[in-house]
């Protein structure tokens, strides 16, 4: 496509977010060449833009997940279907998500496969043969892979068929320890989210309804999107007794007894890379927090004059010095795309910061720096350049995550009337905190009244005051409601 009809393309390309949010986000998706569709229904490939983004939360992920006591190891993909049903009562509503394997070698075979949609199965049959004594416990694994689930509607990163993930599972002596694991682990969760995502999350306790049927407890960690609506963006579960039981996992004790193991797991996934998007986006596309920004900084040289024997070497060594001080840089050396063209490519694809370097800029040793949160531009002198970088990424991590607490604090209404809920519910989306009586029956009337589901009920929290919001008896928690992902 010839440069200029391209340039016109991009600008109309993007849905406005006001517009229709879902669309603007599969428009970013698409157009920051984040991941793309397959062949497969509800299967995406991640470009490779996609994939840098997940390999720095990975790495985020994984040296926190050794720092607190953990090792990795790799389970295979495939189950004996006769070992999911072992855990038939957990299994029951996620049964026609499974995906089974029935051929191989061009014979049917004996016993058809599940492709994993979890491991616990698989991790608690070999759990029950590594573990004899409580001088073996804790188990503290995490594997990194693909699961699949057969999903009806599916969205880029948000659902889809097969993703990617990390899933722990650990077994521990007592109770008191796999509570503490399932916390500690939704800790974690939480600083990856806030420190390297820059997105403010809730931790909190599932309702009975929503918590994964295998565990005793679960807790998300949940975050507002720039719609308004929630996103689950992780899970941790104390499983108790229930898959030791299913599983058979037992351990001699201290006192010479055999019992069953306390266990726990916990994961999060490509789904994050969707909460990036959604947290931060506008309508020039993405805007990426610098510490999971593939490139950090773009340096687009101004082609006037003979630029390639002047601006471009400087460019370089920009480029060099950068580099060196450990920050991730883009130099967007093609000839055949204007600077303009570049400015809107790299913006719609969310770079933290573009550096423009032109022959004016060397004549008065400094550079151009434009930040793609506030769109500010300064000019920077070239002298100290990689510390004042440094310093204006570390301001755009936090200007971002402020900016997502503000939001999530304009979004966030308390109320303590059944009306006043139904009110607000109806109207700009968002977080209701309102007092529960634990019922279930409350619950899903509220869902069918508002579409509002219970979030989760933070850990913090104090005990309620108040009484049901829906029935006016004492209340358990604060619930967070919000229509969710
Ligand atoms: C789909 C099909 C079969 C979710 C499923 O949350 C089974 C399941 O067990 C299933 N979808 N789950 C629950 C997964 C629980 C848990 N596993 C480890 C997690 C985090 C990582």
């Amino acid at each position: 496509m010839p440069k200029n009809e391209k340039a016109d393309a991009f600008v109309t390309e993007i849905t406005p977010r006001s517009q229709d949010f879902s669309r603007w986000y599969l428009d970013v998706v698409r157009r920051a060449e984040l991941a793309d569709y397959s062949p497969v229904k509800g299967c995406m490939v991640i470009r490779p833009y996609g994939y840098a983004i997940w390999e720095l939360l990975q790495q985020a992920l994984d040296t926190r997940i050794k720092a607190a006591g953990h090792v990795n190891a790799y389970f295979p993909l495939f189950i004996p279907e006769s070992l999911l049903t072992k855990e038939a009562e957990h299994v029951e509503g996620f049964a026609p998500q499974v995906a089974y394997v029935t051929h191989g070698g061009g014979e049917e075979l004996e016993e058809r496969l599940i492709v994993r949609p979890t491991s616990e199965a698989i991790f608690g049959t070999m759990y029950a043969k590594w573990i004899q004594s409580w001088r073996d416990l804790p188990v503290l694994i995490n594997q990194w892979a693909n699961v699949v689930r057969w999903e009806k509607v599916t969205r880029p990163f948000l659902r889809t068929t097969e993703f990617l993930w990390q899933e722990g599972h650990t077994a521990h002596e007592t109770e008191e320890e796999a509570e503490e694991e399932t916390l500690k682990i939704l800790d974690l969760y939480a600083e990856v989210c806030e420190s390297m995502l820059a997105m403010p999350v809730i931790k909190g306790r599932k309702s009975e309804s929503e918590k994964f049927a295998g565990a005793l407890r679960t807790y998300s960690i949940e975050a507002l999107m720039g719609d308004g609506r929630a996103l689950q963006a992780g899970t941790s579960h104390n499983l108790g007794q229930n898959f030791a039981k299913a599983f058979d996992i037992t351990f001699q004790a201290r006192d010479k007894s055999v019992q069953h193991v306390w266990g726990t797991s916990w994961g999060v996934t490509t789904r994050l890379i969707g909460a990036v998007i959604m947290t931060h986006g506008d309508d020039s596309g993405l805007v990426l927090p610098p510490r999971v920004a593939p490139y950090q900084v773009v340096i687009v040289p101004i082609p006037r004059g003979n630029w390639q024997e002047t601006v471009l070497p400087k460019a370089r060594e920009i480029q060099q010095q950068l580099v060196a001080g450990g920050v991730r840089v883009m130099l967007d050396d093609r000839d055949s795309y204007t600077p303009g063209w570049k400015f809107a490519e790299w913006e719609l694809r969310g770079v933290p910061l573009r550096l423009e370097i032109g022959p004016k800029d060397i004549e008065k040793s400094s550079v151009l720096v434009a930040r793609r949160d506030t769109r500010e531009k300064l000019a920077v002198p070239m002298d100290g350049l990689v510390g004042r970088i440094r310093e204006l990424l570390e301001n755009i991590q936090r200007t971002l995550f402020d900016r997502a607490i503000k939001f999530r604090e304009e979004r966030t209404q308390r109320v303590n009337d059944y009306e006043t809920f139904k009110q607000v519910m109806d109207g700009r989306p968002g977080f209701v905190v309102a007092p529960w009586c634990g019922s279930a029956a409350c619950e899903a009337q509220i869902k069918s009244d508002t579409q509002a589901t219970i979030r989760n009920m933070p850990t913090t929290a104090a005990t309620p005051s108040g009484h049901c919001i829906r029935c006016d008896h004492p209340a358990v928690a604060d619930a967070w409601f919000a229509k969710a992902y």
